[in-house]
């Protein structure tokens, strides 16, 4: 067992390695932090969600460019590789089905994933359909028997395939039966409530309380 400042230590230690996009050291961190019982939905928010957004910053102000991003992103995707199965662990009879998708046109998939996990570990049963995903390929879904239907977009330019997916479920005969939830940086609540949307979740803690009183569990 740690103590909190040994824990403090590890999580910003984590938070640098995703920063500086070093892979091997965010892992074995990840590793430390796990053997040393830190929580793994710790480690993915105060450390990695937070990393993340001063990446962001970063891009926004020019100071990192893509290539930077992108392997900010791969020290991000290798803990959190290593953060899944606890995340995941304790799944009994799913509570209900779930299938998270980015919409088509947005490769951005990390607050996809970690929406999709949260939502797994909350005893979800999750379906994931990856990035670029058409219309037509959530409607699918929703015929499948998912009972909500999530989608993140990123993009401004491409956020209004959400407001095509709702309309597609309502011309198949399927919005009653399955409720819509967004969320990513493109999107807000009132952009959800302008589409027809049930729902919208700044964070993936947000989207398992949103997705649950929806589904009534
Ligand atoms: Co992109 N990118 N990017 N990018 N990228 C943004 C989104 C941007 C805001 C940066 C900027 O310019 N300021 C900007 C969009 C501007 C806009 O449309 N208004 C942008 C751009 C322009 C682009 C490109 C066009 C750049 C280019 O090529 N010129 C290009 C587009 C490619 C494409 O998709 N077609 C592009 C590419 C990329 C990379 C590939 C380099 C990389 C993605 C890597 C990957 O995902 N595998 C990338 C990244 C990493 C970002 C930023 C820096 C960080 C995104 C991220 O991972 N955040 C981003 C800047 C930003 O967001 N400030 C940016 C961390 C993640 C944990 O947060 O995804 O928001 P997030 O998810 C959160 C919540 O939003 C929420 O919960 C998650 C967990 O807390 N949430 C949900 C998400 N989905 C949800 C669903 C829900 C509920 C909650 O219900 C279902």
């Amino acid at each position: 067992m740690v103590t909190s400042h040994e824990s403090a230590g590890i999580l910003d230690d984590i938070r640098a390695g995703v920063i500086a996009g070093d892979m091997d050291s965010v892992a074995s961190l990840t590793e430390t932090a796990l053997a040393s019982e830190l929580e793994a939905k710790t480690i993915m928010d105060e450390a990695l969600v937070a990393a993340m957004s001063v990446v962001g910053d970063k891009f926004e102000r020019k100071e990192y460019y893509v290539a930077e991003v992108l392997i900010s992103a791969r020290a991000m995707q290798a803990s959190l590789s290593l953060l899944k199965p606890h995340l995941e662990a304790g799944k009994v009879e799913p509570l209900g089905r779930v299938a998270v998708g980015t919409v088509a046109g947005d490769l951005h998939d990390i607050g996809k994933n970690i929406v999709g996990m949260v939502l797994t570990g909350a005893g979800l049963e999750v379906e994931n359909l990856g990035v670029d995903v058409k219309p037509e390929a959530f409607v699918d879904a929703a015929a499948r028997g998912a009972q909500v239907i999530g989608m993140s977009s990123l993009l401004t330019t491409t956020r209004t395939v959400m407001a095509t997916v709702v309309s597609l479920l309502a011309e198949q005969g399927l919005r009653d039966k399955v409720k819509v939830v967004i969320g990513g940086a493109a999107v807000t609540e009132k952009f959800a409530s302008e589409i027809g949307a049930d729902g919208y979740g700044t964070d993936a803690n947000e989207a398992v309380k949103i997705v649950k009183s929806l589904l009534g569990v």
